[in-house]
């Protein structure tokens, strides 16, 4: 150890160059091309930021820890690096925890790396600072935890730490760094000797052969064949393979919320807006990194038909099969292997699907899409969801490379069936667990990460979880332009307390102006009431690239309970007090 060598030192020997934790952990990160750190500064890791800033390390300082961890776990999405979020013990160890479990659950690479205090206090419950065992916490939280005590393991700590985020099916790691270990000083030659750099971090897994044939003839012998693209087939980057694929097969597919674009919403093959139908009445089903989870209604019930279904399934992760619904056909692989074994194994002729089936699926989508168009040209004030989301698929349309942010309930529900995506990963929304709060982390981490123009299309509820991070967006100058769909609350601004004088649960301050807060801050703050005027606003916005916050006035009785998925509230039986 350090202290020793320095002890035993003869007095006439020339000074030894040393390193120590701070410095390792730098050179550890960088090694591995970790360059991006996302994070909020305090006791133990403010001068490892600044350290860290100081070395060519961009370290984002953002408002509180779990926006900062979201913009890590997006991060990972688009680059299929780990993201990398940085936070203080306790406290701001739990602040980024939601964004941990949330990267695990969406299968997004990212390591939080917290400071920790003392282990000898925190282990004898003496009290210390900002005290608790944060290792043991975040274990069943994400897919793999660790803590590094000794300078010279810094490297192997990282090391793993990387490896377990993003091979096999990607996920978060937590990685603890007591304050005493950024002090801790060693050689400077062996410490450099102690970093490892990743090769091959995320090794490709080659599907079985039987595997791939399998799922080939179960494909073939279909007569309502469906693909369903799932975020991991996003995520994968894989993205000519999948076009190949999809296309050489003929199948209709349909896209989850992340892999619209993955091929573009209005591919001739696309049957997004012939959902239910295609649940319905499919007979063959693959899933390409997509899980039968509740997105999907496992697999079963109402939306999935009566007629006897099979289901094929691409995905690296063993465990996934039969999670839900017995699979005809497993293939387990990372998607990009797997998907250019099934395009090698299709061979030169392979028969389109039945054309009774594909016009069954074109004429419903056809008469959807026919259905909607003329509510999303109305131009009312104050807006319903139509009008101003039939705006913003315009502008999408016109800026496909643009990054499209989304969360809310009617805001989310009601933009991811309207707005078209036409390129793969520019569309970033709530997730596995339709969490809130997603929306600032997303922008910046998208905006950091791609360089590329970020619309995000907030429901004002969902804007409340991360707004203070527009401070964010106005100090790092990023190019973000928020438009709040304003209805004054959670699902309608229309709830009335029947009982007593405080406001319904579900309603915020009426006529709330959300462009005066970003104002605060430097930032371009307008009010639109109608879709001609947001229409201006978005594209004046996208074109400078300059924070812009747009308060979206929309009819506070326009939405509906919970949007799409108002069937899952639980209902009381009794007589409704
Ligand atoms: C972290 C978290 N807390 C609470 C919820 C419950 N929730 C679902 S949607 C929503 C907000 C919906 O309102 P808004 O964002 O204004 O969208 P709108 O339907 O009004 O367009 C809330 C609070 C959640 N999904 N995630
Ligand atoms: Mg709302």
């Amino acid at each position: 150890m350090a202290d020793a060598a320095a002890k035993e030192k003869p007095a006439d020997a020339p000074e030894r160059e040393l390193t120590d934790g701070f410095h390792l952990l730098i050179d550890a990160l960088k090694l591995n091309g970790l360059t991006t750190i996302y994070g909020v500064p305090g006791i133990p890791i403010t001068d490892f930021g600044r350290m860290a800033q100081a070395s060519g390390i961009r370290v984002l300082s953002f408002r509180h820890e779990q926006n900062a961890g979201y913009a890590a776990a997006i991060a990972g999405f688009l680059t299929k690096k780990p993201g990398v979020c940085l936070t203080v013990s306790a406290p701001g160890f739990l602040n980024g925890l939601t964004a941990l479990a949330h990267a695990t659950t969406n299968c997004f690479p990212m390591i939080l790396m917290s400071g920790s205090s003392e282990r000898e206090v925190v282990d004898l419950q003496q009290g210390d600072y900002e005290e608790m065992d944060q290792l043991a916490i975040a274990k069943p939280l994400c897919k793999a935890a660790f803590r590094v005590l000794h300078a010279q393991d810094i490297g192997i700590g990282l090391a793993r730490a990387i490896r377990a985020a993003v091979s096999g099916r990607p996920g978060g790691v937590y990685l603890d760094l007591p304050a005493k270990l950024f002090g801790q000083v060693m050689d400077a030659a062996a410490g450099q000797k102690s970093l490892v750099k990743v090769i091959d971090p995320a090794p490709a897994q080659i599907p079985a052969a039987d595997a791939v044939k399998r799922a080939l003839d179960v494909l073939k012998s279909a007569k309502r064949p469906l693909i369903i693209l799932g975020k991991g087939a996003a995520y994968a980057q894989a993205d000519d393979a999948i076009k190949s694929f999809v296309e050489k097969s003929g199948v209709p597919f349909l896209p989850m919320s992340m892999a619209k674009g993955l091929l573009p919403d209005t591919h001739p093959q696309c049957a997004g807006a012939a959902r239910s139908t295609v649940l319905k009445d499919s007979d063959v089903v693959m899933m390409i990194g997509a899980r039968l989870n509740w997105l999907l209604s496992h697999g079963k019930g109402k939306a999935w038909g009566d007629a006897p279904k099979k289901f094929i399934q691409i995905d690296i992760e063993p465990k996934e099969m039969d999670s839900n619904v017995e699979i005809a056909a497993p293939v387990v692989g990372d998607i990009g292997s797997a998907v250019s074994a099934l395009l090698a194994a299709m061979g030169g002729n392979w028969p389109a699907p039945p054309a009774d089936w594909l016009k069954t699926v074109t004429s419903k989508r056809d008469e959807n899409v026919a259905k909607m168009a003329p509510r999303l040209m109305n131009n009312n004030s104050p807006m319903d969801y139509h009008g101003a989301l039939g705006v913003l698929r315009t502008i999408v349309k016109e800026r496909p490379d643009a990054i499209l942010v989304n969360e809310g309930a009617n805001t989310l529900d009601l933009a991811r069936g309207i707005i078209d995506m036409y390129q793969p990963r520019k569309r970033i929304d709530v997730g596995t667990w339709g969490v809130m709060g997603i929306g600032m982390g997303y922008a910046i981490g998208a905006a950091i990460e791609t360089g590329k123009p970020v619309l995000a299309v907030e429901g004002d509820s969902a804007f409340g979880f991360s707004g203070m991070e527009i401070e964010t967006i106005c100090r790092y100058q990023l190019p973000v332009c928020v438009v709040i769909f304003n209805n004054d609350g959670i699902y309608r601004g229309t709830d009335v307390n029947s009982a007593g004088a405080d406001p319904a649960t579900t309603v915020f301050v009426k006529g709330s102006r959300y462009d005066k807060m970003i104002e605060a801050f430097g930032g371009t703050g307008i009010n639109a009431t109608s879709p001609d005027e947001l229409k201006r606003a978005v594209n004046a916005a996208m074109d400078c690239g300059k924070p812009t916050l747009i308060n979206a006035v929309i009819d506070p009785g326009a939405g509906s309970e919970s949007g799409r998925i108002g069937n899952l509230n639980p209902q009381s039986v009794l007589k409704k007090k």
